[in-house]
């Protein structure tokens, strides 16, 4: 019933697929990309359900982040400085005189060790990396354990952890790009999402939070009962519209439903649950992702995808309040992120 394959990559690489009798998830050891989760519709097809190049040389620079790992801080930091007990430090400005996602030798651009392990209710790939002193400007070795798990239940698990010789910061998260359609059929629009907050973060011009929304009651963001994507894409919301009217906004989840997100498309059936211990996400629905480029069936363009990106926000640099990304020298970062996929009602 479980199975794991591992293919060689253009002479370089491994992709590992992980499955079960009814889906399957397949990722790289590069990046730990994840390429491809093949998930049944209502009726019982297996599609892919995340956005993947079709060339798999375009994972080498990922300009759209594709799948992957994202660290040591996954986000942006404003001027790329960080302050760490009265030190300084100057991590890599790759975007204007900002940090994003760890810089251009980020977690999603590094390879990774791996361990293939199987139980009999699940089966999985441990990969590992040891991130040297300075990488990118960070402080601190970082040792970091990511695992892929799928159990036989459809759930999809990804835990990381993480620890360091050197007070330093550090959040993680996975960018895959999410399109329940199946095989890009459509756009995202008409994803229905519920997410399990209140209070955002609010963006300036280059994107990085500089204020807590307190309440989302009555506007673009309140997602609490459910959502389609496109009211953000349409509306009025400055917010949405600075982000190129769309979200790529972090959402601080109220702790109030085990699942921190339920993301469903009507037409295909599918539906995906998400539960977390981290506190919050990003949501980005590739309002400003790069055009052209030559996805599995098709180009990439705008809304072909959505991420949820659960981290904590680097934004806690700066603003009160925030759950915290520092990582002391006695403590193991430990979070994990669950997917479960389902179908709305079966059809024959
Ligand atoms: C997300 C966004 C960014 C960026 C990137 C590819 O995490 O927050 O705006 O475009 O992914």
């Amino acid at each position: 019933m479980l199975k794991i394959t591992k293919e060689k990559i253009n002479n370089k690489w491994y992709e590992f697929t992980l499955n079960s009798h009814s889906m399957s998830v397949s990722f790289l050891n590069f990046g730990g990309i994840i390429t491809k989760i093949l998930a049944p519709d209502k009726y019982g097809n297996k599609e892919n359900i995340v956005l993947c190049y079709q060339d798999y040389a375009h994972y080498e620079t990922n300009p759209l982040y594709l799948g992957a790992i994202i660290g040591r801080v996954a986000g942006r930091i404003k001027n790329a400085t960080i302050q760490i007990q009265n030190t300084e430090y100057e991590l890599d400005q790759n975007e204007s005189c900002h940090h994003l996602h760890g810089g251009k030798k980020g977690f999603h651009n590094v390879l990774w060790d791996f361990n293939t392990f199987q139980g009999e209710d699940g089966i999985g790939v441990t990969l590992t990396y040891t991130s040297p002193d300075g990488e990118s400007g960070y402080p601190g070795n970082v040792n970091v354990k990511v695992t892929y798990l799928l159990t036989i239940n459809n759930e999809f698990l990804i835990e990381y952890e993480a620890t360091t010789d050197k007070e330093t910061v550090l959040t993680l998260t996975n960018h895959s790009y999410f399109n329940l359609s199946g095989d890009l059929k459509k756009l995202v629009l008409d994803h229905e999402v519920t997410i399990d907050s209140s209070r955002i973060l609010k963006l300036d011009k280059d994107l990085i939070p500089f204020d807590i929304v307190e309440d989302v009651s009555e506007t673009e963001f309140d997602f609490r009962r459910g959502r389609l994507l496109q009211e953000g894409f349409v509306s009025n919301n400055e917010q949405n519209q600075l982000v190129g009217c769309g979200y790529d906004h972090y959402f601080l989840f109220d702790q109030q439903a085990a699942n921190k997100v339920i993301v469903a498309d009507n037409e295909s059936g599918r539906i995906m649950k998400i539960k977390t211990n981290q506190p919050g996400m990003v949501m980005y629905t590739a309002n400003t992702m790069q055009e052209g480029i030559m996805l599995n069936n098709l180009k990439s363009k705008k809304y072909l995808g959505v991420c949820f990106e659960t981290q904590a926000s680097p934004a806690s640099l700066w603003l009160n309040d925030l759950p915290s990304i520092t990582l002391l020298t006695n403590e193991t970062y430990k979070k994990q992120t669950i997917f479960s996929f389902d179908v709305i009602e079966k059809k024959k």
